[in-house]
């Protein structure tokens, strides 16, 4: 069936995307293990659970030729020196790209492949970072606000959290003296 051309609004202040198809809550309940200060983090569980981010979904079709849109909240907030961060993934099609453009707020986008080679860039409103296929991706919020971001990425591209969940991202974004600060995850491993 042909799709018709349409548009939508998205709310940069509330990181609402209207119309949307779902809206999906991240809480540190659905991240264990994921952060760094494994203490902190089962002390933040049993106190508060808070959200750690949120995400907005326009759900088309998982074939190539096809766009999926998100747009992305994550609050600002730290376990233990870590600042709140999204659970990261590969593309279950490896060799596909994707598109974040910062729209509120500020952050770091952390890429890695899975032989371990690693970038980040600073993403703020009105910088768009591109991430080209096999780069794996977690977004970082480093400010007092929250970080707020549009996404686009191929229909069929997927999600493989698999990957890096079993060796890690070689590098967390602390803060230190009230800066950000990238220190070497020790915890990782590459996948041999
Ligand atoms: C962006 C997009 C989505 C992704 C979401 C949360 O909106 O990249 O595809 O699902 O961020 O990131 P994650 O899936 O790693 O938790
Ligand atoms: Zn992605």
């Amino acid at each position: 069936m042909l799709m018709r051309p349409f548009s939508m609004h998205l709310d940069f202040r509330r990181g609402d995307l209207t119309p949307r198809d779902r809206t999906n809550i991240r809480k540190l309940s659905d991240m264990r293990g994921m952060f760094f200060n494994a203490e902190a983090e089962l002390l933040a569980l049993e106190k508060e659970n808070p959200i750690i981010y949120s995400f907005q979904e326009r759900v088309f079709p998982e074939e190539n030729g096809y766009l999926q849109l998100a747009v992305t909240t994550i609050h600002p907030g730290k376990i233990g020196d870590e600042y709140f961060m999204t659970k990261r993934h590969y593309h279950k099609r490896p060799d596909t790209s994707e598109v974040y453009l910062g729209l509120e707020g500020e952050g770091w986008l952390l890429m890695q492949t899975v032989g371990g080679d690693f970038e980040s860039i600073p993403l703020k409103p009105g910088v768009a970072a591109y991430i080209p296929p096999y780069w794996g991706h977690r977004m970082v919020n480093t400010g007092s606000t929250p970080f707020i971001f549009f996404a686009a990425f191929p229909g069929d591209a997927g999600h493989n959290y698999g990957d890096i969940e079993r060796a890690g991202f070689v590098k967390i974004l602390i803060e230190e003296n009230g800066k950000p600060l990238f220190i070497d995850n020790p915890r990782w491993k590459k996948i041999e």
